[in-house]
Order: structure tokens, then sequence, then C-alpha cells
């Protein structure tokens, strides 16, 4: 094979990523949603417009928009002398740090996609994000929380033969150090050459929460990003002088998007970046950098609420406090205004695309009780039953959407697709929820086959599999179990083979060593004999559920 075949083998085929309806697109279009700007447009014209502004706090670190701006360009020169180039995959994992964003605007102006993987994920979800994607470099952070990522990556390169850079911040090893691909203009400059990506071609690859054996990518275009980032930033009234405190992962698709630190960039307001999650850390850069906005999972915004009672730090800054990724229980809702002296926002989105948002003007019964309503009028949702028949209004059914900022499927997954998406283009969410009469979403529940530990999504098939690998076990259902903080922890029921008992500690090592992000490592395991059966012979999970309260009440 030349070497030109296989560098086209590598490359990503927007194919893959089924797409809009030509008629539906001409209308995104022609109404505005889409307008054909990139990321890498966004951002240069906030370094001209507000060059001296703060963009991105970390640390010690303070980038203006000029120096956040010269810092991509610069990179997109290293990254483009490394060989990284338009359509090619880039997995990225990097934790809240400045150059999370200068790689990210650096892929993007590159037209190359970055994976935006998470720092908690280990072997087993990179080496498939890369297996899968033929991503051609993977850039990390030496260490993070005490894991060595470069060991991580070694072990990867050894398997996936298409990875020809890892890029490490901090200590490389035998890698190449990101410091080193900041490279100034010379003759002949590469910018010059470059030219700006489709803005309907992929942006970047979500990884989805999943409900199968494997994460599914989700390819989200410039197009449609940038309409819900922009329309995020207006319902949530983010402007210039916006300062938003991002703890959760930067990559994740919530502090990314909704509207997120890209929201915050395309308003031109300020990012601060955390990366100890305490409350107390939180709340001394709220009082230090008067942050105005912040964005929270509900088990952080319980112990946001039971440090604020305490603390000497002054939190008046702060006017928006964003729930969302889980449900957020009334009772804690009800305590944010007087706790913390801000407004709650409730968020209820997804990396495929829908975000649901309370409004700013919304009076405290909407809330603290529902999860909110689409951002946009070109957002279609529908409440079906099993059968996929519309309910009755206010009746609990699956929500399926579809719309300019929703996915039409799965990258690479066209089996998937037919099952996850209708034959009109719906997206079916998986979640159970109810409509209310002035249009609220409330979600009640769940049909899809996960978990949600406290806004980290578990597929349980995805760790069935991984466990059903030891030699010990013959098979094996993950169920949620109520947690007070968490809101769901998981619960692994396990059958040994009759003459090979083990124990907990054992297959927790196990997935550990396999190389399993460690959210994913079951809370609980219980060895039984057998499962509960449905009426059609399938392991009952409701049963498995019903049963983690009573072994919880023991
Ligand atoms: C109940 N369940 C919720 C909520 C998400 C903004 C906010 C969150 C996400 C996110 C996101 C919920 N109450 N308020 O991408 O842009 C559950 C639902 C949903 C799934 C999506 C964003 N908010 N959920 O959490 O892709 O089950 O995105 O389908 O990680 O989280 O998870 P994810």
């Amino acid at each position: 094979m030349t070497v030109v075949e296989q560098t086209w083998l590598t490359k990503f085929d927007e194919r893959d990523c089924p797409k809009w309806p030509q008629a539906q697109a001409d209308y995104y279009r022609q109404a505005g949603y889409w307008q054909g700007i990139t990321f890498g447009e966004m951002l240069k014209n906030q370094a001209r417009q507000l060059p001296h502004h703060e963009a991105l706090v970390a640390g010690k670190e303070r980038w203006t928009y000029q120096l956040f701006d010269q810092k991509v360009d610069q990179l997109v020169r290293g990254f483009h002398q490394l060989g990284i180039q338009d359509r090619d995959v880039v997995v990225v994992q990097l934790p809240n740090i400045n150059e999370f964003f200068a790689v990210c605007f650096a892929l993007f102006r590159l037209g190359a996609i970055p994976v935006m993987a998470l720092p908690a994920h280990r072997r087993i979800e990179i080496r498939y994000f890369c297996q899968f994607t033929q991503a051609k470099a993977y850039i990390i952070a030496d260490k993070y929380f005490g894991f060595d990522y470069c060991q991580l990556a070694r072990e990867i390169k050894a398997e996936v033969s298409s990875l020809k850079q890892v890029i490490v911040v901090g200590e490389p090893q035998e890698f190449t150090a990101l410091s080193d691909l900041y490279l100034e203009a010379e003759a002949n400059d590469i910018l010059a050459t470059l030219t700006n990506p489709n803005a309907s071609h992929t942006a970047l690859l979500q990884v989805s929460g999943g409900t199968t054996g494997l994460p599914k990518l989700i390819p989200r275009t410039h197009d449609d990003y940038l309409y819900s980032v922009k329309v995020s930033a207006e319902i949530c009234g983010v402007n210039s002088h916006s300062i938003y405190l991002c703890s959760l992962p930067v990559a994740h698709n919530f502090p990314l998007s909704s509207p997120g630190t890209l929201g915050v960039f395309y308003a031109g307001g300020k990012v601060v970046l955390m990366q100890d999650t305490t409350p107390e850390a939180a709340f001394s850069l709220i009082e230090q950098e008067q942050i105005t906005i912040a964005a929270l999972v509900p088990p952080t915004t319980l112990l946001w609420l039971e440090a604020a009672k305490k603390t000497t730090y002054d939190l008046s800054s702060l006017q928006i406090l964003q729930v969302g990724g889980a449900k957020f229980s009334a009772e804690a809702a009800k305590q944010v205004k007087p706790v913390l002296g801000c407004q709650l926002q409730q968020v209820f989105g997804m990396a495929e695309g829908l975000v649901n948002y309370t409004r700013l003007t919304d009076n405290e019964e909407i809330c603290n009780h529902t999860q909110g309503k689409p951002m946009s009028p070109a957002d279609e949702i529908r409440v079906v039953d099993e059968e996929g028949n519309p309910v009755l209004p206010g009746e609990v059914g699956q929500l399926q959407t579809r719309g300019p900022y929703t996915i039409c499927g799965y990258y690479k997954a066209p089996q998937h697709n037919t099952k996850a998406f209708t034959t009109d283009g719906f997206y079916c969410t998986g979640d159970e929820v109810k409509l209310t009469e002035s249009g609220y979403l409330m979600v009640v529940g769940r049909i899809k086959d996960q978990i949600n530990r406290g806004g980290e999504k578990i597929a349980a098939e995805e760790v069935e599999n991984q466990l059903l690998a030891h030699p010990a076990v013959h098979d094996v259902a993950l169920v949620a179990m109520p947690d007070d903080i968490l809101g769901e922890a998981s619960c692994a029921f396990v059958i040994c083979h009759a003459d090979q008992p083990t124990k907990v500690m054992v297959l927790k090592r196990f997935l550990r060593e396999r190389g399993l992000a460690s959210y994913k490592i079951p809370d609980r395991i219980e060895f039984v004999d057998s499962f509960p059966k449905t009426a059609v012979g399938k392991v009952n999970k409701k049963a498995l559920r019903c049963l983690t309260n009573t072994i919880k009440n023991i």
C-alpha cells in the first residue's frame, strides 16, 4: 500500500455522519439558524473586537482574547508541522487548563476533529476512541490527580497503528511537548495558505453517555454547535461582562456548550477554570474573580449548599447557578436562592443536541420543579408511548426530538442509528418525561439501560461486558441504586460459575486493571444465584433495582 492511500484511509469522512435532509438544512440556513461561521472565525472576531479583554483564567495564567488567538495560531503552525491536517481525528484528553482551548481551537482552524475524551477515561475508552476513529494524534497532560497519562499513551500507541503523535502538556518523556509547538510565523506562513473549514462539516466528536457495549461518538458541526452556543448564551444572559466558573470537566457538553465556555467566548466574557472541585476552592474563586455564573451537577450543588451556610467568602457576585446533567430534587432546588443568593437555572441537555433551560424570567415554581423547555423555536419535541404514539398531554412518555442542533445519527453507527432515531429523523432520548401545560419538561425517569451517577453516565451493557470477561463470572446485571448524594450509584448483581466463587475486591481490581474509567466501576457488587425474570424471560432489572433498596436497608 502506498503512503498516499494510507493517509487517505485514516481521514475523517463526513459520509460516516448522517446529516439533516436537504430541505431541512436549507430551511435552517435560510432562517438564519446556521450562519456558516466556524469556531476558528468566531474566536478571531473576538480577538479583533476585544483584544485586551480577558478570555481565560486558570491559576496564574491569564489570557486576553488577543493572546488566546495568538496561541491558537502558533499551535496551528506546530500541529501542521507535525503532520496534523484537515480531516485528521485527534483524541484530546485534558483537564481544566487553558491549553485545552488552545488545542481545540487550533484543531478547529486546521479542520482537524477533536474527540472530547474526559480525564476519567482509561485504557478501554481511549483505545476504543483511537481505534474507532483511526485517530492520528492523542493529546494529554503528563499527570493529573496522580494518574500517569504518558504510560497510558505508551500502551495505546503500541496497539493503535494510526496513532502517529502523542502530544503532552508538561513533561513529555519520549513524546512531543505541546510547549514546543507554539511556533512563530516564518516565511511562507502556513496560516496564509489555510482555507477555512466548511461550517457544515463536523467540528468535534462528543462522547455519548451510551446505552450499548461501546460509547457512541456524536458528530457536531460548526453550524449546529455554534447555533446552540449562541442561543444558550442569549437565554442565560451571558455577555462581555459575564465571568463563568468552569469546575465540571471542560470537555463535557454541558460546560462546553450550554452556554459553557464556548458560549462565554461567543459573548466576549471571561472563563475561569478550576481543577480543585471542593466548595471552598470554588467560593474563594467566586470572591476573587467576581464570578457571575457557574454550572454544576446536582451532587456538587448539594455540597455547595452545605458549605455556603458556614462560609465567610463573599458570594454576592454570583447571579446564576445552572444545575443539570441529572435530576435535581425540588427540595434542594428551593434552597438555592435563599442559601446561595443567586438564581437557579435548571438545564436538561444531552450531547446529542437538545438542551432545555428554565428561563431567567420564570417564576420559582417553574425553576424549582421543571427541567426547562427547549431553547430554540425550531426544536421539535414529542412525548410518545412504547409504540411511538403521542401520549395524552401531561402523561409520561419517552422524549423524542429533532432540530437544528440535534444530530441525525451517531458517527459510523448505521445499525444503532436505526434504533436510536425514528424514520422521520427524531432522536429517541431514552428519557421519560412529562410535558406541563405551559410547555415545560419534567424528567421523571429513563427507559434507557443507563445509570446516571450524579451526572456521569454509565451504559450498563458496557460494564456488564467487562465483568463477563472475568473467568469466574457466569452472568451479570448492572442497575442503579439510590444514593443520598449522587442520586444514583451502580450495583452489579453477579452470578458466578458454580465452582468458582470470587470476591468483590477481585472483580473491582479486575475492572480497574483492564482500564475501565473508575466512575464505571460498580459502587456495589452483590453475588446472587439467579436473576428475577420478566414474563418473557428477560432479566428483570426493575426487580433488581428494588432489591438494591432492600440491600441498602440491611
Ligand atoms: C434529569 N436528567 C438529565 C436533568 C441531563 C447540558 C446539561 C446536561 C447535559 C448532559 C448536556 C438532566 N435532569 N436536568 O449535554 O448540554 C440526563 C438525561 C439526558 C442525559 C444526557 C448539556 N440533564 N440529564 O448531561 O450527554 O438522561 O449531557 O438524556 O452527558 O443526561 O447526558 P449527557
